[in-house]
């Protein structure tokens, strides 16, 4: 290419000109050329992923007030439109005929009204662009990704949670695209428009969840790919758990229910994403992000050690919806320290026992308050999150927040009994990181129906001929951390320390099990070795049974609404259909036998 269009060349300095002519692709100055004239923005910035880059950032950021200094000066704040403080569910959708579940808009509709609210949305702002690789940079299976926005905010996140590789665009390569404003904050033009083909529009919006493309938007395209190609991309932390040798295992929980906690009990590759392909029959994982975004309620020093630890050292940091304190420093809810007098929150002004316009208390906080740092602060962080080749995967986990029926940890009798009962059965508390009632019970197979943009049956006959194809599928575990029993829960948040290592010790083939209609669960000796062994604790034989008690009937209620689910979707696989007949007749029959509940004593004498 000779020259690029003036729309390009007049808003780029002539050093940014010649760094975009020496990657020689036609692909990216075609998109950003368009978009150039669909935003107008007076400049264009190439952010390459230097230092350079991050101080020029990072101080528009705070020239433009996205973000406020704090006291440690690798310290930020955001905040976020009141009304602009989670996922918008309702604003986000595919550009595609009905798909059931998700959020669908006629393509053509659905474009034409976006980009008529992305029209000069730029105008009097720079627009920046970045580089990205999800998954190493080196790996053959990573995907380039460019983002578009006039947020130095979105910039400067994606710097800590991707991994910058312009140079990677060199020649005709291709790649998703991102293209987001924050438009003028009006949150009834909020829209987020995933177009299959590999674009997504953002605007109005500047909540992570819903501008930074990378995380959830990239998501539902690579999910897309994913089913196309036969691999999985999935809403899955990686760890690696001790035993004999390090095991890793992946770890499906909607947001808020245990995934970030999780992530941090072993070597640490991925707390949110992961690409899961099968290379020589073996499932091997990489998690295609560089950093965390994660919920910041509730993380406090005795509980969340590794965590707080890099919230409070030099390290780079942005808090968002926070309390800014006027001393320079945040304050989150649940954090065990004092709630302050006063101090600034997504509200504006705050103080202690301010009411919002109908009378309700507003937090210091937003429960949904966030912070972004990078991988390579966490102390648990395993190195091997950039080999190229992944981490071959030994066991999935699906964790619900589940008040009243799952059992703690059970693992599947297979693959497909697993993927069907334990992932495609997922049901969990509403999360805050979703805009709207938080609590209620939902429908949410592999925490994905947020991010599924393919049809469920395409997406669960993908899932198990993925597993069938490999020499050696991944064992599969169901996890719940929040079973109540009638004095409140009944496991305290280190449990969690004692089913990963039972995992462990099952892949080793050390711990035994017992069978029950749901699949395999502890044995009190080994639980009560464990507890001793993990955390130091003596594991009476009536936590046991009150935890292991498979509360049969709840199980079966359970199961029939998930069928009654399955059979109103067209395309359900008829082996889902089948694996959910078979777990329910497997239930009548302990039902007949035991009543509404069964006991581990009871199963093991019988
Ligand atoms: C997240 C989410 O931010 O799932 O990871 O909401
Ligand atoms: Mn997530």
């Amino acid at each position: 290419m000779e020259v690029f269009p003036e729309s390009l060349r007049g808003r780029l300095s002539s050093f940014m000109s010649n760094k975009l002519y020496q990657l020689h692709n036609t692909n990216l100055v075609t998109f950003l050329s368009d978009i150039v004239e669909l935003c107008e923005p007076d400049s264009v910035y190439l952010v390459e992923g230097t230092r350079e880059d991050l101080e020029y950032v990072k101080r528009k950021a705070l020239e433009n007030g996205e973000e406020i200094p704090l006291l440690n000066r690798n310290h930020t704040v955001h905040f976020d439109h009141p009304l602009d403080q989670a996922r918008a569910r309702e604003d986000t959708f595919i550009l595609s005929g009905k798909i059931p579940f998700v959020n669908t808009r006629p393509r053509e509709e659905g474009l034409k009204e976006v980009l008529g609210i992305l029209k000069g949305s730029m105008k009097n702002r720079e627009m920046l662009v970045g580089f990205y690789s999800l998954g190493p940079v080196n790996s053959k299976h990573r995907i380039l990704a460019v983002q578009v926005t006039d947020s130095t905010y979105v910039i400067h996140s994606e710097m800590m949670l991707y991994r910058s590789a312009f140079w990677e665009f060199s020649g005709n390569v291709d790649f998703l695209r991102f293209v987001h404003s924050r438009g003028t904050q009006d949150i009834k033009r909020r829209r987020i428009a995933i177009d299959l083909g590999g674009t997504v529009y953002s605007v109005n919006t500047t909540y992570a969840g819903n501008s930074v493309g990378l995380k959830k938007l990239a998501l539902r395209l690579t999910l897309n790919m994913a089913v196309n190609g036969g691999w999985l991309s999935e809403h899955m932390a990686i760890i690696g758990i001790d035993g004999e040798r390090t095991h890793y295992v992946t770890a499906s929980f909607p947001s808020g229910s245990g995934k970030t906690s999780t992530s941090m009990l072993g070597k640490l590759i991925s707390d949110d994403l992961a690409f899961i392909r099968n290379v020589d029959g073996k499932a091997r994982a990489w998690n295609p992000e560089a950093g965390v975004f994660g919920i910041i309620h509730g993380i406090n020093p005795k509980d969340d050690p590794i965590i707080w630890e890099v919230l409070h050292k030099d390290d780079e940091v942005i808090f968002s919806n926070v309390l800014l304190k006027p001393d320079g420093t945040v304050y989150w809810d649940g954090s065990g320290e004092p709630e302050p007098e006063k101090g600034v929150n997504f509200t504006g002004e705050w103080w202690k026992g301010k009411r919002d316009g109908e009378g309700k208390p507003v937090p210091a906080s937003h429960p949904n308050a966030r912070f972004t740092v990078r991988l390579t602060s966490f102390r648990n962080l395993d190195p091997r999150y950039e080999d190229p080749e992944g981490v071959e995967v030994e066991a999935m986990i699906f964790g619900v927040k589940d008040y009243n029926t799952l059992v703690p940890i059970a693992e599947a009798f297979d693959w497909a009994h697993g993927v069907v009962t334990m992932g495609a059965s997922m049901e969990s508390a509403r999360t805050s990181a979703v805009l709207g009632k938080s609590d209620e019970m939902e429908f949410n197979p592999m925490a994905l129906l947020d991010f599924i943009s393919v049809s469920l049956g395409m997406y669960l006959r993908n899932y198990l001929d993925f597993g069938r194809r490999l020499s050696k599928s991944p064992r599969i575990y169901s996890a719940n951390y929040f079973l109540k029993g009638e004095k409140g829960f009944l496991n305290s948040k280190e449990d969690k320390r004692v089913w990963l290592r039972w995992i462990a010790e099952r892949l080793e083939g050390k711990a035994g099990s017992i069978l029950t209609p749901i699949g395999y669960i502890p044995k009190y000796d080994d639980l009560s070795r464990l507890f001793y062994h993990v955390l130091g604790k003596d594991y009476s034989r009536e936590s046991y049974e009150a935890q292991f008690t498979i509360r049969l009937k709840a199980y079966k209620e359970k199961f029939k609404r998930i069928k009654d689910i399955y059979m109103s979707v067209d395309d359900t696989p008829a082996e889902v259909i089948e694996i959910l007949d078979k777990q329910l007749l497997e239930i009548d029959k302990y039902v007949r036998e035991f009543g509404d509940r069964v006991t581990p004593s009871q199963l093991e004498s019988s």
